[in-house]
């Protein structure tokens, strides 16, 4: 037992600082229940990036005497579960992210059985524990040990040249129509990310009929609307875009393009006078963006984010882009770089000449909003339980905000609040708590960019929090959270008596779905704001749906259930999405 319990602690230990050597006679004997107990995965550590396409992507391998060896078919295996499951947090290259760095240079010297114990159980400090988990067999394990020994193989680089290689113009500019072809009411659409089958689906938002379902990229992340509301782009994880055109007879693909391998992030432009003209998506691999025509998707310029990070300042070698959104006050794109913790401001004036003012803020940037006026922009640092404050206008950092364990706003929620006046809203995927920013220097200068209030939800495993300007309600979901019954529902708080606390609404169970988690995920709010649509995300062999609720009443409106509506996620109203209404 004494052993066993020794594995645990130098996992522990390995995870805060690598100070530990090998002990070769390791666990033979199973750790205590209590210190299994301390090594499960929480919620929060279990949303990491998964970069399920990179493995299918040529890989250079590097074969070396005196490390265990794996035939190709071992390696390719091992290759594929590193990049699914370890590379989110260790990085594509093994240098570190979140995670600790995994160079041969620190796996050689911990050894084999040190590996494999530390995957099988884990750590307090954040590493999943695959082994006792069940999420890998025994052999997996071993086979992930050994492989940590080798060198890590290095994912090709996709320059202009690929980029360009990938592009289509299905249906040239001027074969396009003038004015909308279809009676549709374009503002009202909504388009929904189906997941697992690589295609989006776009909803009448009065009718809730599908009005056509789209090819697309892989898994889209996410969808974004032209200025004008004519263009929608989504991305998918395999970094390919789709630029439909919601003004033809029926919504049509009139361009496509690959900007990377890995990628969640695009963007237009919505800057007066650059309505629609460039559009630009962000890569988690290679570490990079690209700025493209708006119209056509042709690729312009490819900017590599590797760097510097803001803290350290140490070299990084795969700072991911995270989340993009356009800026209203200069000709710029607010591009988020996780793992340096800068947030580029690409000012798209002169791309030739380009202008880049790097704005220093905290590490491990991911999803974020506007607050109500549209000049700030803030965004969630989660690893670092901080949301990071820009001022638009002036393009600079406004201010660092601890607010609770791993925010995760989405694009966050924003509200009058009855004694502070405007705030702006994240929930959080470690905690349960929901934490209310200031935003209004002008009028409120004393609750401005703090924490102004702290409201207890359901539970951690949040990802999405909604209003609506025309709403009394601030929905928050926790799909992450392990308990079925607090993943497939949702807490609204009134937020004219947020200390009343919040109503449960039982999502999963209004759907009439009786199977799987039923994962209830991000509220949307149609334009009018007085309905919001909930996804309920079950596996891809299941039933899934999408529920409406009625925001007055909190009562069920509509459940909208369909064969193809296979693994719904994000859904992207056009009207509030083109206009940052949230
Ligand atoms: Fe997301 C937004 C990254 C997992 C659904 N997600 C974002 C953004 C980023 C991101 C960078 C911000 C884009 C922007 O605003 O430009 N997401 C990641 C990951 O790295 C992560 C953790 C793991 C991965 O490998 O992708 C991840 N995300 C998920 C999911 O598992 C979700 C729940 C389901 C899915 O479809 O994959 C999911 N992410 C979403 C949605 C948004 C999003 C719906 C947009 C929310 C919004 O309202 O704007």
């Amino acid at each position: 037992m004494r052993r066993a319990l020794t594995a645990v602690a130098m996992a522990a230990a390995f995870a805060v600082g690598h100070a530990m050597v090998t002990d070769s006679a390791f666990a033979e004997t199973k750790p205590s229940k209590e210190a299994l107990e301390k090594h499960k995965t929480k919620p929060g550590e279990r949303y990491e990036p998964s970069l399920d396409v990179l493995p299918g992507e040529g890989s250079e391998r590097v074969v070396e005497e005196g490390v265990p060896a794996l035939d190709d078919k071992q390696f390719a295996r091992a290759k594929q579960i590193y990049f699914e499951r370890c590379a989110g947090c260790h990085g594509v290259l093994r240098k570190g992210a979140t995670g600790k760095a995994l160079t041969t240079k620190v796996t050689r010297e911990l050894g084999f059985e040190y590996l494999r114990d530390f995957v099988t159980y884990g750590s307090p400090a954040g590493m999943p524990n695959w082994g006792t988990s069940g999420d890998m067999t025994t052999d997996d394990v071993s086979l992930m040990a050994k492989y940590l020994l080798h060198e890590p193989p290095m994912p090709p680089e996709f320059g202009l040249k690929e980029v360009k290689a990938t592009w289509k113009v299905h249906v040239p500019v001027d074969k396009r129509p003038t004015k909308p072809q279809n009676k549709l009411d374009i503002d009202n659409l909504f388009s929904v990310t189906l997941r697992d089958s690589g295609e989006v689906a776009i909803i009448d938002g009065a009718s809730k009929k599908i009005v056509k379902i789209l090819k697309t990229g892989y898994a889209v992340h996410i969808s974004r609307l032209s200025a004008s509301g004519r263009y929608l782009f989504t991305i998918g994880r395999d970094a390919k875009i789709n630029l439909i055109d919601l003004w033809m007879k029926e919504p049509t693909t009139v361009a496509e393009i690959k900007v990377g391998m890995e990628a969640r992030s695009v963007e237009t432009s919505k800057m007066k006078g650059w309505e629609d003209k460039y559009a630009i998506a962000g890569s988690y691999w290679p570490p990079q963006y690209v700025i493209m025509d708006g119209a056509t998707l042709e690729p312009i310029k490819v900017v590599s984010t590797r760097g510097m990070t803001v803290d350290t300042q140490e070299f990084h070698p795969e700072p991911r882009v995270a989340s993009i959104v356009a800026s209203h006050y200069n000709p710029e794109f607010v591009v988020n770089v996780k793992e340096t913790g800068k947030i580029l401001m690409v000012n798209y004036a002169d791309i030739k000449n380009l202008k880049v003012t790097s704005i220093d803020a905290e590490r491990f940037l991911h999803d974020g909003g506007f607050d109500s006026t549209g000049r700030y922009f803030l965004v969630a640092a989660n690893a670092r339980d901080t949301v990071a404050v820009v001022d638009t206008k002036e393009d600079k950092l406004v201010k660092l905000i601890k607010t609770g364990v791993k925010p995760h706003p989405g694009r966050g929620a924003n509200f009058v609040h009855p004694k502070h006046g405007p705030v702006w809203a994240t929930s959080h995927l470690g905690d349960e708590t929901i934490a209310l920013i200031g935003t209004d220097p002008e009028k409120h200068p004393k609750k401005a960019w703090t924490v102004v209030q702290t409201l207890e939800g359901q539970g951690g495993g949040s990802l999405f929090i909604k209003t609506h300007p025309k709403s009394k309600n601030l929905w928050v979901d926790t799909p992450l959270n392990p308990e079925a019954e607090l993943a497939s529902s949702v807490a609204v708080f009134n937020i004219d008596d947020l200390d009343k606390g919040y109503e449960v609404i039982p999502v999963g169970e209004m759907s009439g779905i009786t199977e799987g988690v039923r994962r209830v995920v991000q509220g949307e709010y149609n334009k009018d704001g007085t309905e919001i649509w909930f996804s309920v995300w079950n596996a891809k062999d299941q039933e899934s749906a999408i529920v409406v609720i009625d925001d007055k009443t909190r009562k069920l409106k509509a459940v909208i259930k369909d064969k193809r509506l296979v693994t719904p996620t994000g859904k992207f109203n056009v009207y509030n999405t083109k206009n940052d209404v949230y």
